[in-house]
């Protein structure tokens, strides 16, 4: 069984690539749930949606997130009774907030939920969510600490980062078929997803059991950079790196994960970076990381698995 840990669109785009290749025996995807938030009465569960969309077949391809064909007659409802509109919920993506809110206040666990809702929309593979329990990223600016959404989408990334806090990890454990799997001795691999490593890998290692495993390990673990040419292919990656310091580059990727991974996978346009990510002890693979047709996903996910079918395996 391989692992893949996945935020949101970067992330669902290679978990898709690897769900076509590898059967639903061999992947289950762990997807960070720090951005969950609870708005408008209804609790919202954004990576875990887009993976789930895109597994399905049925994400809106213009945003990443959300739904295919979707319409807004909702939002546009709410403006007009002066309602909060600044996260856009589409109509027919409200389903899922209302059905996954109800079942939550009903006593289902988010892993029950989101598992029934993958097996409904004809998911065959697992998709978990990295815990059952709250744990909720917190942004800190010199504004102040903000929750992730409103970070992101109200203020657009637009304040300047000086940390991350995962609120409820230090206590969480992780959902209860990722710890039958850790305890199983059947991980044979882990993939790091191009997610954001601040926001969108970090919440899932900050889980102490998911840490803890990784630290203890020696399986292949195989992470694609999120930077290619010095920016993020989506999203604020570069940018919060530039503030913490560190230039957005592949190579501060690697010294980001060093004495994580085992091997990375970075752009044809990084290939000078291999050489430094190499004396790190870290195996490397230059190839095109870009995804943007479904074949593109699928031949990152071979050359993904193949990096880690190539590295010592425990014995
Ligand atoms: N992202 C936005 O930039 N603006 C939105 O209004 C927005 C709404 C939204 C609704 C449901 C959902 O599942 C995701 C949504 N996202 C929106 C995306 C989301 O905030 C981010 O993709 C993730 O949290 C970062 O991975």
């Amino acid at each position: 069984m391989y692992l893949a840990l996945a935020g949101g669109v970067g992330g669902a785009k290679l978990a898709l690539g690897l769900s076509k290749v590898l059967s639903p025996d061999d992947l289950t995807v762990i997807v960070n749930t720090g951005d969950d938030f609870d708005h408008l009465g209804l609790r919202i569960c954004p990576d875990l949606d887009t993976v789930m969309y895109t597994l399905a077949g049925i994400a809106n391809s213009e945003t990443g997130w959300g739904l295919a064909g979707e319409t807004w007659n909702f939002i546009d409802s709410l403006k007009r009774l002066g309602g909060e509109t600044w996260f856009r919920l589409g109509d027919r993506d409200m389903a899922t907030h209302i059905e996954r809110t109800y079942r939550l206040a009903a006593g289902e666990t988010l892993s029950a939920v989101t598992s029934d809702f993958a097996a409904r929309l004809g998911i065959r593979h697992k998709i978990l969510p990295m815990t059952d329990e709250p744990v909720r990223t917190i942004v800190n600016t010199p504004d102040g600490a903000l929750s992730f959404q409103e970070y992101f989408v109200k203020r657009q990334c637009e304040p300047v980062v000086t940390g991350f806090e995962f609120s409820g990890a230090a206590n969480a454990l992780p959902a209860p078929e990722i710890s039958a799997l850790l305890e199983s001795g059947d991980v044979e691999g882990l993939f790091v997803c191009p997610s954001n490593p601040y926001v969108s890998i970090a919440p899932i290692i900050a889980i102490p059991a998911i840490r803890n495993f990784i630290a203890a390990s020696n399986i292949p673990i195989v992470a694609v950079s999120p930077i290619v040419g010095g920016h993020a292919v989506k999203g604020p990656a570069a940018k919060m790196m530039q503030e913490l310091g560190k230039p957005p580059s592949a190579r501060s990727i690697a010294d980001h994960y060093r004495g994580f991974v085992t091997a990375m996978v970075i752009d044809t346009l990084d290939g000078a970076d291999a050489d430094h990510i190499r004396s790190l002890g870290i195996e490397v693979a230059v190839t095109d990381t870009v995804m943007k047709t479904d074949s593109d996903k699928t031949a990152l996910a071979r050359e993904v698995i193949a990096l880690a079918a190539a590295m010592p395996h425990p014995a």
